[in-house]
């Protein structure tokens, strides 16, 4: 029998944009072009564009050491990274709109796109205009396949410069681990190919390599690996000792060279945070300026939202969630840098650090569009409200914290997730109220297909406002059912005469559903039931109530 033949190699693009900050606040600022640019949180430059490093500037930099490197250096404040976000948004559906649907995109910074081009590559045969770029390790690139992949490369990148005015520069290979591994050897502007050969993955990963610069390989897990003696890729690929790492066969594997992992298609953010640290000067709380602290989170999470919002639609929040870190723990601690890095695309790959403590309640804000300073400030006085209230609920016998945190989950709205949607469009409801006593229902006939019931959506507590905000695409799909909706609904069940003898009232009941809503929030089951009976079945002062005395 003859053997079957190996499935062919993915095609991966691991993009990435050059000097990204400053090359955005050239894109707004047409005259900073050709100047040296730096661009600052708090007191450090966390990017600087290539005219910038000929001066030997570095990531991470004092603004006074840079000033001294470069007193003609232009220095623009980045804290707010809504516009960065917007850009980086744009490009995204650029690349996505230019390999096609089923080429995957995924996010994987906010700079870094991977895009699995296998399809787009077999679809249009090998060939096609464009360079190759640079090619690394064995001379010759006898792939066909991979060649015109890296074509398709760089002629995505020179539209990019064109209908974007943005220059990135790329990797091109089999995986992700490898097409990462080498998207930044020729910067800026410019691509690299590596085929997948025995003597490249060893060029790429030699056995002196650290781990902690393997792609795959997180901060934490490096640590744990070198707890076991087990520091860089020769380490890793001898290493047969037992481990408690889980996923050791794949990081194995990644010492290879293997990557296995797809390039998965990114959708819209299910949740989304502002941050703040206070490292050199420690919050305490409850005070002023913690105060002042959760106002301006707020109002940085909102102005995330209204670019999410532009990305994806208006979506409900979930959950509003603050957590923090005290500040005893890291005191002393030389990661002043990280932490004020702490909120670009390295946030991505951030490590869950130990110490952090939170807490979330139901989201009570509507949000609606997010277009106007109104609208804005609205939502970011409620998600303030909430804020504070978690925060004394987190502390209440008061904290010094380093890191603040404000987040918000929002609910995924999809052109297929009818379930999601309707219930995004539920109208808001007064306090659950307790169900009514059972009374024998009448027996109804069978649900005809094309009822209301299999629409999923009942018409009633469809909420006009919501439905207009949605994207129009799924709003005709609403509509649609709504139509439906109208025409099966059965007219309102008559009521059932009361007998003369009045049945003995039922035992008091719980609402379920309030109470597993609570009791997500980390509550026992018991503590939600007293507490939801304490208040009449209103879950939120019952949560409100919880919150204040946990
Ligand atoms: P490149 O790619 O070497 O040409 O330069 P960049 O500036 O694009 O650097 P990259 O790709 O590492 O990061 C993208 C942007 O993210 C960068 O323009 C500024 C920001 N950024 C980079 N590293 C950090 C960090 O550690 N913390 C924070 N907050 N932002 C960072
Ligand atoms: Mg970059």
């Amino acid at each position: 029998m003859a053997a079957r033949k190996p499935p062919p190699q993915r095609l991966v693009l691991a993009l990435d944009c050059d000097c990204f900050y400053a090359q955005c606040e050239t894109r707004r600022d047409p005259s900073l072009a050709g100047k040296p640019v730096g661009v600052r949180q708090k007191h450090l430059v966390i990017t600087s564009n290539y005219a910038a490093r000929a001066f030997g500037i570095r990531k991470g930099d004092s603004l006074a050491e840079v000033r001294r490197k470069c007193p003609q250096i232009v220095i623009k404040d980045g804290e707010d990274i809504s516009h960065y976000t917007e850009v980086s948004n744009a490009w995204r559906a650029f690349v996505a709109n230019f390999v096609g649907s089923r080429c995957p995109v995924e996010k994987s910074g906010l700079d870094e796109l991977f895009v699995d081009v296998s399809a787009a590559v077999d679809a249009h045969g090998a060939g096609g205009a464009g360079e190759i770029g640079h090619v690394h390790g064995d001379d010759v690139l006898d792939d066909a396949r991979l060649a015109s992949a890296a074509r398709l490369c760089d002629r995505l990148r020179q539209a990019t410069k064109r209908e974007l005015n943005l220059e990135t520069s790329a990797g091109v290979s089999t995986s992700k681990l490898l097409a990462k591994t080498v998207a930044g050897l020729h910067k800026p502007f410019q691509q690299t190919v590596l085929a997948d050969t025995p003597s490249n993955r060893r060029l790429v990963l030699p056995d002196d390599l650290p781990l902690r610069k393997v792609y795959g390989i997180g901060h934490s897990t490096a640590q744990q690996l070198a707890s076991a003696g087990v520091a860089t890729v020769g380490d890793l690929r001898d290493f047969s000792g037992p481990s408690s790492i889980s996923d050791i066969e794949r990081l194995r594997a990644l010492a290879r060279g293997d990557d296995a992992s797809q390039v998965k298609q990114t959708g819209a953010p299910k949740s989304i945070g502002a941050e703040e640290s206070f490292w050199t000067r420690p919050l305490q709380v409850p005070s002023e300026r913690a105060d002042e602290a959760l106002k301006l989170l707020a109002r940085k999470l909102v102005r995330k939202l209204a670019v999410d919002q532009k990305a994806h639609g208006a979506r409900p929040l979930e959950n509003v969630q603050l957590s923090a870190r005290r500040a005893a723990e890291r005191s002393g601690s030389p990661r002043a840098l990280t932490s004020t890095l702490a909120e670009g695309p390295a946030s991505a790959q951030r490590e869950k650090t130990p110490g952090r403590e939170a807490k979330s309640r139901p989201a009570r804000a509507r949000v609606g569009t997010l277009t106007d300073d109104a609208a804005c400030e609205a939502l970011a006085s409620k998600l303030e409200a909430d804020a504070a209230a978690l925060l004394t609920a987190l502390y209440p016998h008061g904290a010094t914290l380093s890191i603040l945190n404000l987040g918000v989950t929002l609910k995924t709205i999809d052109a297929a997730g009818h379930a999601d949607i309707s219930s995004f469009l539920t109208k808001r409801k007064a306090p659950a109220p307790r169900p009514p006593p059972p009374v024998p229902a009448p027996v109804a006939p069978p649900a005809s297909p094309g009822t209301a019931s299999t629409t999923g959506i009942d018409g009633a507590e469809v909420d006009p406002q919501t439905l207009s905000e949605l994207p129009p695409e799924i709003r005709a799909d609403i509509e649609r059912q709504l139509a439906l909706w109208r025409k099966t609904r059965r007219p309102p069940a008559k009521k059932p005469r009361r007998s003369s003898a009045r049945p003995a009232p039922p035992p008091p009941a719980v609402d379920e559903a309030a109470v597993a809503q609570i009791v997500a929030m980390g509550f026992s089951r018991k503590a939600a039931v007293a507490a939801l009976e304490r208040v009449n079945g209103d879950v939120q002062r019952a949560i409100d109530g919880l919150l204040a005395s946990s």
